[in-house]
């Protein structure tokens, strides 16, 4: 039974039984998730102070080089996972090929893979605004103790396990879910540890936000255009109110507490959008239907889409389940 003032570490203990496969392993990767997090976040905190601690390429006063935010993210990640010995094997936004973990130790009996996206909206750092880190987790394909191959990566979303952010936001929170609801954890930065603050999160069915950026308008698709027309209408709980962070974990978070959509089509200067499917869409899609949400290209559910490449692109349309319906609906009638 979760409960408020639960910290993450006694939440993750009393839930380990609700999980179908209870080596504890699945645990172990959330914990180290979680303390990756605490150390991204206290660096993403200092990221005004650029010109006082450095810039990329400086050399701060411990003599250490200092990296870009994102560089920093990836590296505090991959070495997480890679020297606590929890995975076998990691994907990165940031990384050209994936990176099988042990593969040479017959012995390495580590069943998941996790694909991460170490710091999204990293544009967005400069000027204060929240970024994030998504992850996705999934169980290998291929037999334990081999190295991993690219089919333990390019599985469908409807495989994940378990996927989640940190948004390093107003507050820092831990949002995530092992295919049992969604539940929200806010750091206190004082002590240290993520309390559970968000018990069961949920989409509302409707909303009255849509989150889009509406600069590319001119390019986007017929269906895309009339659905933004329709959001802009007067009409019943129309017009609905546009905020668009540019930040995905920071909208889709807002998105899923007040209710509301947020839409990355295809355009004609993007022909497949810009998000990616397995780093950002797929755990997103995965966390809103977790949370009564819907997540969707425009014509088909998100996580029912075969991945071909690690990198690979797809439109995006997530949130409140009926407006996603009714933003199909448009495309399908465009
Ligand atoms: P990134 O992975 O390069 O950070 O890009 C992803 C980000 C999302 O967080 C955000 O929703 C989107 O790009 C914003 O894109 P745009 O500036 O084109 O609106
Ligand atoms: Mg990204």
């Amino acid at each position: 039974m979760s409960h408020r003032n639960q910290t993450l570490g006694e939440f993750i203990i009393e839930n380990q039984s609700a999980f179908k496969y209870t080596s504890g392993e699945l645990s172990r990767l959330i914990n180290s998730i979680r303390l990756a997090a605490k150390v991204v976040n206290h660096e993403v905190n200092k990221a005004g102070l650029v010109d006082i601690i450095g810039t990329a390429g400086d050399t701060n006063i411990q003599g250490e080089d200092q990296q870009k935010l994102d560089v920093y993210a990836n590296d505090t990640f991959i070495k997480t996972l890679t020297k606590r010995n929890i995975v076998c094997g990691i994907a990165s936004e940031e990384e050209d090929d994936f990176i099988s973990i042990n593969s040479q130790d017959e012995n390495h009996q580590n069943k998941y893979v996790v694909l991460i996206d170490p710091l999204d909206g990293s544009s967005n750092i400069d000027v204060n605004v929240s970024v994030g880190t998504i992850f996705s987790v999934y169980r290998r394909v291929t037999p334990v103790g081999t190295p991993v191959t690219i089919e333990d990566f390019l599985q469908k979303g409807n495989q994940q396990v378990a996927a989640g952010y940190v948004v390093y936001g107003t507050s820092t929170m831990l949002v995530y879910t092992t295919g049992h609801g969604v539940n929200g954890f806010t750091l206190n930065p004082a002590i240290g540890s993520f309390y559970l603050s968000h018990p069961n999160m949920q989409f509302p069915e409707n909303g009255r936000i849509y989150s889009v950026n509406e600069g590319n308008y001119i390019h986007f698709p017929k269906g895309i255009k009339d659905y933004i027309k329709y959001c802009q209408m007067e009409e019943g709980d129309r017009p609905y109110t546009s905020r668009y962070i540019g930040s995905l974990v920071s909208d889709f978070h807002r998105n899923m507490i007040k209710g509301g959509i947020y839409l990355y089509p295809k355009s004609s200067m993007n022909a497949k959008g810009k998000l990616r499917l397995l780093y950002e869409c797929n755990p997103m899609a995965f966390l809103a239907e977790q949370a009564n949400g819907k997540a969707s290209d425009g014509f088909t559910r998100i996580m029912d889409i075969q991945p071909s490449e690690l990198h690979e692109r797809v439109p995006f349309i997530c949130g409140s389940k009926n407006m996603v319906e009714k933003a199909e609906e448009f495309m399908r009638n465009a």
